[in-house]
């Protein structure tokens, strides 16, 4: 095997486009060490991570806790399949069902995979609890959601670039507007079938869509009153990211059925999740679902580690306030922009809306300047730019983050 000559940042990228399927468009860095709130390029420029692996690295690049936990249970037993039991698994099933407030969970590995698996219990209790004709089981789900890129989960996307010549697509999914209290009432009123709502809290992929105060509690209650589960997908926003361990905590919201992943193992490693209680949780039965890693000994040692990251170093209060920090400063320097129309979201899950066409490339052009100037994010649609940093960051890398992002705007002004 020849030795690869010292690589830099562009023969990676080559080896990448010659190598790797073409599914993305990364911004052009390349990134070989990661710490806290920081990483760096192969050519040792820093940067501060505005996007935290799309909120999976909440606890800072390699969180010594975390790897320390990754590394003890690797050298211990990594895997055993659900053939049989291990002593780790049902420490981390009691850990987290008490942590978030829940009789039950069944242990994934990615986001679309908890997806599915919610989808599949809530179709399954139906069934069987709410007594739908079998086969007949329907789910609303909004507009502009985002939920994975399953071939289940792309049939009720509306990005036509996700669902393009993927066909067939799975039925059995009812589309309505994200925010729109009515068109649920109106929806679940018109169909007995209809078993689950699947929400995200907070639409992140669609540009951070924050739902009217008191979207959530009401929804809450009309799917109680129609017999309809709750299903939230804190995929993105749960683990303190939005400032509550949970988005939904901002409303008070129990969801019936609960999805997690990414910084459940602060993305060291991947962990998913469902909980839910026992009424609902209880239709899954031997063999009716399951995963090979899923659980496995080093997913439940990295969680327990991650998790208690959370509530140790308090990192929901703090993406609470200097989220707050954040918006106030955005919206200072929104006063005299003609670039930026608003920031919106919620603890350190922020956008901008840049004051121009989707189609344009002044998002993606700023996010190039970001980068040179020493700060990493990425446009979700167009014009949209989602700032995410890891929730470890402090007051005064927050503000030097934020002089980086005006400093930079104003060079498009
Ligand atoms: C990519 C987007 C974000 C999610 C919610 C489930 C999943 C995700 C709310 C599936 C995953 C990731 C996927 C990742 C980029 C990122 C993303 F741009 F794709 F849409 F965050 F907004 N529910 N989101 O946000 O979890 O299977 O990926 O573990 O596909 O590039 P996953």
């Amino acid at each position: 095997m020849a030795v690869l000559e010292k690589n830099n940042s562009q023969q990676a990228i080559d080896l990448e486009n010659n190598y790797g399927a073409h599914n993305y468009h990364p911004l052009p860095v390349v990134l070989n060490k990661g710490k806290g709130v920081y990483v760096w390029d192969m050519e040792g420029k820093q940067y501060f991570d505005f996007l935290s692996a799309y909120s999976a690295v909440n606890q800072g690049h390699c969180h010594p806790k975390i790897i320390d936990a990754l590394k003890e249970q690797s050298e211990i037993l990594t895997l055993t399949s659900r053939a049989f039991y291990n002593d780790m698994l049902g420490k981390y099933e009691k850990f987290t069902t008490q942590y978030f407030g829940f009789d039950k969970i069944l242990p994934m590995n990615t986001g679309a995979e908890a997806v599915e698996t919610a989808l599949k219990i809530c179709r399954k209790w139906a069934y069987e609890k709410k007594g739908v004709a079998k086969n007949k089981a329907k789910i609303v789900v909004c507009e502009n959601n985002f939920h994975g890129r399953t071939t289940t989960i792309i049939s009720f996307s509306n990005d036509p670039i996700a669902r393009e010549n993927f066909g067939p697509f799975t039925k059995g999914f009812i589309k309505i507007e994200y925010d729109n209290l009515q068109a649920l009432e109106d929806t679940l009123n018109s169909d007995a079938t209809i078993s689950g709502f699947l929400v995200e809290p907070i639409q992140g992929e669609a540009g951070v869509y924050v739902p009217s105060e008191g979207y959530l509690s009401k929804a809450k209650a009309i799917c109680e009153k129609h017999n309809v589960l709750f299903i939230a997908d804190e995929v993105q926003t749960g683990i303190a990211r939005t400032g509550k361990l949970l988005a939904v905590d901002h409303e008070n919201v129990k969801p019936d059925i609960l999805i997690l992943g990414k910084a459940l193992s602060g993305g060291v490693y991947p962990v998913s999740a469902v909980l839910a209680n026992n009424d609902i949780m209880n239709v899954i039965t031997p063999g009716s679902h399951g995963s090979t890693f899923g659980g496995n000994p080093i997913a439940s040692a990295v969680a327990i580690a991650a998790l208690e990251v959370i509530e140790d170093e308090q990192l929901a209060e703090n993406a609470d306030t200097l989220g707050k920090l954040f918006r106030d400063q955005i919206n200072s320097y929104i006063e005299t922009s003609t670039l930026v129309k608003l920031v919106r979201g919620r603890g350190l899950l922020n956008a901008i809306v840049i004051n121009d066409s989707p189609e344009s490339e002044t998002a993606w052009n700023i996010c190039l300047k970001l980068r040179d100037n020493g700060l990493l994010a990425k446009p979700t649609h167009g014009n949209i730019i989602r700032f995410a940093p890891p929730l470890v960051i402090n007051e005064e890398q927050l503000l030097e983050c934020v002089a980086i992002i005006t400093k930079t705007l104003k060079e498009f002004e």
